[in-house]
Parts: structure tokens; C-alpha cells; sequence
């Protein structure tokens, strides 16, 4: 009886160990082999000053890891404690003196770690922060480091965050669809709420907190006013008062027609008086509801949005009608600058550009124009966006899209911790050399003091949240840089796969060079050499570099890549849109002369003759078909990767991942294929020797077209 209990035993415990849905994210707490002495002592004794919901969340934390990391129950111990966690106005200072300007300059968020020796008595952990939030970002700082094995420095570790509004946004509609959404529905149950809080909204506010993340927005930019009405801001409350003690603010995207929509207005013109009252009284009340709401992001005069425009204004009358109503109450504007026209004849790289910098300085303090990482739309690559040197006078917020619309969407692994590190170190030359995007980012640059970042959120309700576990990377990078855009991806991938998967440096290292060429594997798979837009049409998944024709040119790919028998790519030199006039000289200079402009953006700006010799010394059409085959082999190559790490991390996830890297490796080629042939009946060139041909003839890939593809 007893052996088979104990059989029972192991075979429940062999199957827990090899089975993980990835539902918790990089917050495993897996065991820690050998832990040092210091390492189980501060969770045997540690003590948390204060009482507050926040504080309570941090015991949970330190209990739930000291489970995880030493299967031992932690106890809080106030005579003895090895681990003090204390804001610092609750600090005893005769014990502990620390340099009080040096506290006060970590902010309402920041956090002090330090070992602490005065005497045997006194020797302990010390955490301190100015707030509770800032205890919880230290004390996940912490259980992190000792997750994966380090010390703390013998400095301590002194951080706050470089940027202030931290968000995701969701582009969650109230009927739970998710607009780019891939791993299942919106999170947010609007039908339960407000009686229901789900344990996954919990879960949600942690994993978030646990990165630094300190908003989100929770519906469509594409919105709906109906959030705005009373039904659903007791929802929206019911949301806020859970995330609040993870110290995450709600806002909401706000639909620029709610006026007449659910006002019963005849109007939205912003400089229409009876508007701006209604808006003064709609933000009141959201207020009463929530009294700590962060404020509005705006979609205006964009693919079918209503807008200032539809009243002959500007971006500044419509930002600025919302900013005065919600600054009484401490909130902001996020007003988005991906602001184009089909109507306007003009290319759709310049358009935003061309609206927004006559506006410089002309917005109210309390508004943060939020432009995307690109000029066009989130492209596997794209140069970065004009406007982030060209307004000095406004702060200027990043946009990142952590769903992949346009990078193969659940089932493509693409990190893309690289690409955002790729375009903060852009330098804009705006104040001349050294002006990296990340300066304005931060609002180091022209000293603003209202900075932000927003994520376009890649959650669903999937069971591990993002579809490809891997992508849950892509939520804990993008939370990572937030925090501080100076972070290295490199720094990011290592992290994220020791908290998520394993500490064994045979399993770390091979997977973090895949994480970390994996972008660059999309890019020459998809869109090699500076080629964008050319995905199937609507859906964007899978190519479609043959898309023509319908309502707006520049929701095709023809627009976008230009391939004629005379050769591909866009001129947006001075010869064609003179796009690149956006961009400060240095870079015209260089990007303006194609044999000077970094090969990656080559079809970007200018259109190339097929038999143009590149840097290799190889011509064009050879060039571009090699980047092709190049993708596809290394996503084969990852397949093998991966099948080879077979035993050193839980079967659930192992297969789970390699199933989408099969489904990876073969798309990969349907692209190559279908963009060769299709590229190929102009240039009238062979393949060169290497790349495989296709296995089908163009006629097969125009007319193959997968059905019912989610997240439109
Ligand atoms: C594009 C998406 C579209 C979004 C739009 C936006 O295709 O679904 O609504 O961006 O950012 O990438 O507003």
C-alpha cells in the first residue's frame, strides 16, 4: 500500500515536472539548486514595515517564490529580520542610516536594494523605496536576481524607471475580438463585469508589475464610445480598483463622435462650446468612477476614424479639447500621430510627418503624441519614424506592436526586444549628433518631463497568453525597455529565458542566439533589403506581393515595393516622394545615395535596378533571392535547435513551441517561394545557385488564401 503510494507520488510528481501550460510566464519560481545561505535565510526571515494592499501583494510574492525556489514556507520575523522591506519614511534610521537625497531621488517608483552591515545585530537585506509601488518593483527586481543565480552588487542596486507612462494598449474590443489579436479572445470578460473579477485580471496586473508596466489602456484604438457610458465605466472601475494595488492605471481610447453618439449632440467640433462642455462633464464623470483614471489615447482622421478633420480642424484643436477636460484631474492625451488619407496624393510615409511638425509646441502640457516605432505600420523593418526629429517642442511618445500583424502573427517566433533596440538607437541628429530616439523617449533630449511608451498588446486568453511561448518574450522585452530604453536586448533574452525556462547555460546560451537572430530571420524571409507591405491583403498573414487594385492604393503591395522589369523599391529620394527630405541631413546624405544607405533599407527609399551590383558584388536579384533561401534555412536550423533541447525543459512547452517551429519553417518557404516567382517575372533572372526552387507555380500561392484568419 505504502510502495504504491509512493508510486503514485512520483508519477504525480514526474508529471508535474514535465508538463507546464506556460501560464506563469517568466514568474516560474523554479527550484534553485544549492541556494547560498544568505539566499534561504532572508525568505526564513524577512519583514515587511507597514501595512497596505500593495504590501500584502509583496508578502504573497515572497511566498509563493520561497515555494518555488526552496519548496519552504517564509516567515515574516520582526526581531531578527534578514530581509527588511520598508518604505522609506518606515525605516528605522539609527539602525540603517542611508543617505536620504540619494532615496529621494529614486522617485515615487524607484527602489534601493543594499546588504547591510552595521554590526552583527544589524546585518541584513535592505529594501527601500519612497512608496509601496516601488517596494513591488524592487521586490520582483529581487526574487528575479535570485531566480537566476546573482548576487546583489556590493553597491546595491539603485533604479527608477527613465520613462513615466508605461502602457500596454489593447486593441480589444468590447465584444472580446481583439483587432491584430492572436492568441485568443480579449481578456476582459465586459459580460461578467462587474460582479466577476477573474483570476486572470489578477494574474494580468502581476505579470505587468512584475516588469514595470504601469498602465494599460483597455480598449481599441478603433473605439467605441459605448465604453463612455455608465453600463460600462462601472466595468472599467471594477478593472481599476483590481490593478491598482500593482500600481497600474486604467485609461481608455475615446471614440472623437461619443458626443453625438452617446451625447445626443449634433456635433463633435472640437471648437463647438457645447462640445467641449459635454466632454469637461464626460471626464468628471469618468473621474467619479475612477478617481486615479490615466486618460485618453486617441485614433482621429485615420482608416475610417472620425476625427477634427470632419470639422475642417487640426490634431491640436482635437488633442487639446481633451487634455482641458481631463487635466483638472491630473490625466493626459495620448493623441496618435498614424494620422493619413488615401485622399491625400501623397506618399503615406510623409503624411503624418507633414501634419504633425506645424503643430510643435502648440499642444497643452498634458498631451504626449504617440507615434509608431515606422513611418508606414509596424513593418518587420522599417527606418525609424521622421517625427521623432522634428518636434522638440512636444513630447513625443514610442508606439511598439508586440503582436505581430506584420511578422507572421501567433505562430512565427520572431523576438523583438532587437527591433525596438534597433530604432531607440537611432540617431535623429535633431540637436545634432547623439540624438538617439531613446533621448526623446525619455525626454532627455528637449527636457520634457511627460514621457511614455506604449505596447500594442499580444495577450489573449490563451492559456500561456501569447500563442507562442516565446512571445511571451516579446511582452517582458517590451515592459523591460519601457523602463529604460538604454537596455540591451541581449541583456533582455538571457533574462527572460532563465526566469521562464532554465538556469542551464547548455540550454540558455544556444536559445538566446536564436531569440536574438530570429527578427533578422523574419525580415529575410518576408522582407529582405528594405521591402515592406507586401503581406496578404487585410489579414496580413502570409505574402501577397501580387495585392493590387481596390479601394486605396496604399493599402497594397504594388504601392509599396514598385517591382517593374526596370527594377523594385521605393524612391523616396529627392527623384521620387522625397520622403527622405524628413530626415535631418546627415542622414539624406547617407540614405540618399544608394551606394552609401545601409543595405537593409536599400528598397526603402530607392528603386534599383535588378542587375545593381550590391556591397557582395552580387546584383540585386541575387542578393534578394539569397536572403530568401537564408530565412528559410535558419528557420529549419531552429527546428533542429530546438528538437535538440529535447529533456532540458518540460515536455508541454517543448512540443508546443516545436510544432509552431515546424509551422514556421514551412511558411517561411511558402514565402521565399511565392515572392521569388512573383519578383522573378520582372527581373527575367535565374535563380542563382543555392536557393531551392519553388515547389509550386505562381498561379498556386496568388490562389491560395487561408480562411477565417484571426485579429481582423
Ligand atoms: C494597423 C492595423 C489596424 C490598426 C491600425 C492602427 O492594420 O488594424 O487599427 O494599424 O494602428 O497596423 O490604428
Amino acid at each position: 500500500m505504502k510502495i504504491l503510494s509512493l508510486n503514485l507520488l512520483l508519477l504525480f510528481l514526474s508529471s508535474y515536472a514535465f508538463s507546464n501550460d506556460g501560464y506563469k510566464l517568466w514568474l516560474q519560481y523554479h527550484t534553485i539548486e544549492n541556494p547560498s545561505d544568505w539566499q534561504k535565510e532572508s525568505f526564513e526571515h524577512f519583514k515587511i514595515n507597514g501595512s497596505s494592499s500593495t504590501l500584502d501583494i509583496i508578502g504573497d510574492e515572497i511566498q509563493k517564490a520561497s515555494l518555488g525556489f526552496f519548496q519552504k514556507v517564509a516567515n515574516q520575523d520582526t526581531n531578527n529580520p534578514k530581509l527588511i522591506i520598508s518604505k522609506f519614511s518606515d525605516l528605522d534610521q539609527q539602525k540603517f542610516p542611508l543617505d536620504a537625497n540619494k532615496i529621494t531621488s529614486l522617485g515615487s517608483e524607484g527602489f534601493f536594494i543594499q546588504d547591510f552591515d552595521a554590526g552583527n545585530q544589524n546585518k541584513a537585506t535592505i529594501m527601500v523605496a519612497n512608496t509601496d509601488i516601488g517596494l513591488l518593483y524592487g521586490t520582483y527586481h529581487l526574487l528575479q536576481k535570485i531566480q537566476k543565480n546573482e548576487a546583489i552588487p556590493a553597491e546595491g542596486i539603485f533604479q527608477s524607471p527613465k520613462t513615466q507612462h508605461r502602457l500596454l494598449n489593447h486593441w480589444d474590443n468590447l465584444d472580446r475580438t481583439v483587432e491584430r489579436g492572436y492568441s485568443g479572445f480579449s481578456i476582459w470578460n465586459w459580460h461578467r463585469l462587474p460582479r466577476h473579477i477573474d483570476q486572470q485580471y489578477i494574474d494580468y496586473a502581476r505579470a505587468n508589475a512584475s516588469i514595470g508596466i504601469n498602465g494599460t489602456v483597455l480598449t481599441n484604438v478603433n473605439a467605441n464610445s459605448l465604453v463612455l457610458t455608465p453600463e460600462y465605466l462601472e466595468k472599467v472601475k471594477a478593472l481599476a480598483d483590481t490593478f491598482r494595488p500593482y500600481g497600474i492605471k486604467v485609461y481608455l481610447t475615446a471614440r472623437f463622435s461619443s458626443p453625438i453618439e452617446i451625447g445626443g449632440k449634433v456635433t463633435a467640433d472640437p471648437l463647438d462650446q457645447e462640445v467641449q462642455d459635454w466632454w469637461k462633464e464626460k471626464a468628471k464623470e469618468v473621474y467619479k468612477y475612477i478617481p486615479d483614471f490615466g486618460g485618453f489615447v486617441v485614433k482621429a482622421d485615420s482608416e475610417g476614424q472620425p476625427g477634427p478633420h470632419n470639422y475642417g480642424r487640426t490634431q491640436t484643436d482635437g488633442a487639446n479639447m481633451l487634455a482641458d477636460a481631463v487635466a483638472p484631474f491630473g490625466g493626459i492625451v495620448m493623441w496618435r500621430a498614424f494620422v493619413y488619407s488615401e485622399k491625400t496624393p501623397d506618399d503615406r510615409h510623409k503624411q503624418a510627418f507633414n501634419e504633425f511638425k506645424p503643430l510643435d509646441g502648440k499642444f497643452r502640457k498634458n498631451v504626449i503624441v504617440q507615434v509608431k516605432n515606422g513611418a508606414i505600420d509596424f513593418q518587420p523593418r522599417e527606418p525609424f519614424h521622421p517625427l521623432f526629429g522634428a518636434m522638440p517642442k512636444t513630447p513625443l511618445m514610442m508606439e511598439f506592436q508586440i503582436t505581430q500583424e506584420y511578422l507572421g502573427h501567433d505562430t512565427h517566433l520572431a523576438f523583438l526586444a532587437p527591433m525596438y533596440e534597433e530604432v531607440l538607437k537611432e540617431d535623429t541628429y535633431v540637436s545634432g549628433k547623439g540624438s538617439e530616439v531613446a533621448k526623446t523617449i525619455d525626454g532627455s533630449l528637449h527636457s520634457h518631463t511627460l514621457t511614455a511608451m506604449a505596447g500594442v498588446a499580444n495577450i489573449g486568453t490563451d492559456r500561456n497568453w501569447t500563442g507562442h511561448h516565446f512571445h511571451q518574450a516579446n511582452w517582458f522585452a517590451y515592459g523591460r525597455l519601457a523602463w529604460d530604453p538604454y537596455e540591451k536586448a541581449e541583456n533582455i533574452a538571457e533574462d527572460w529565458i532563465r526566469l521562464t525556462f532554465s538556469n542551464d547555460d547548455d540550454f540558455v546560451n544556444p536559445i538566446k542566439e536564436m531569440m536574438l537572430n530570429s527578427r533578422e530571420m523574419v525580415v529575410n524571409y518576408m522582407t529582405p533589403l528594405g521591402l515592406h507591405h507586401i503581406m496578404a491583403r487585410s489579414h496580413h498573414y502570409g505574402p501577397g506581393p501580387w495585392v493590387t487594385g481596390g479601394s486605396r492604393a496604399d493599402w497594397t503591395s504594388t504601392y509599396y515595393h514598385q517591382a517593374s522589369e526596370e527594377g523594385i523599391g521605393f524612391d523616396r529620394t529627392a527623384t521620387g516622394s522625397n520622403a527622405l527630405g524628413q530626415y535631418a541631413m546627415e542622414l539624406q546624405k547617407k540614405w540618399g545615395d544608394i551606394n552609401s544607405i545601409p543595405e537593409e533599407h536599400l528598397l526603402w527609399f530607392h528603386h534599383v535596378s535588378w542587375d545593381h551590383q550590391l556591397k557582395n558584388g552580387d546584383n540585386l536579384w541575387n542578393n534578394l533571392a539569397k536572403h530568401y533561401q537564408k530565412g528559410v534555412e535558419e528557420a529549419r536550423k531552429n527546428v533542429k535547435t530546438w528538437e535538440s533541447m529535447n529533456g532540458k525543459i518540460d515536455d508541454e512547452r517543448h512540443q508546443h513551441v516545436l510544432s509552431f517551429m515546424k509551422i514556421q519553417a514551412e511558411e517561411a518557404a511558402w514565402w521565399r517561394d511565392a515572392c521569388l516567382l512573383y519578383f522573378g517575372q520582372f527581373s527575367k533572372m535565374p535563380l542563382p545557385e543555392g536557393v531551392e526552387p519553388p515547389k509550386h507555380d505562381l498561379e498556386h500561392y496568388i490562389n491560395y488564401n487561408p480562411k477565417n484568419v484571426p485579429g481582423i
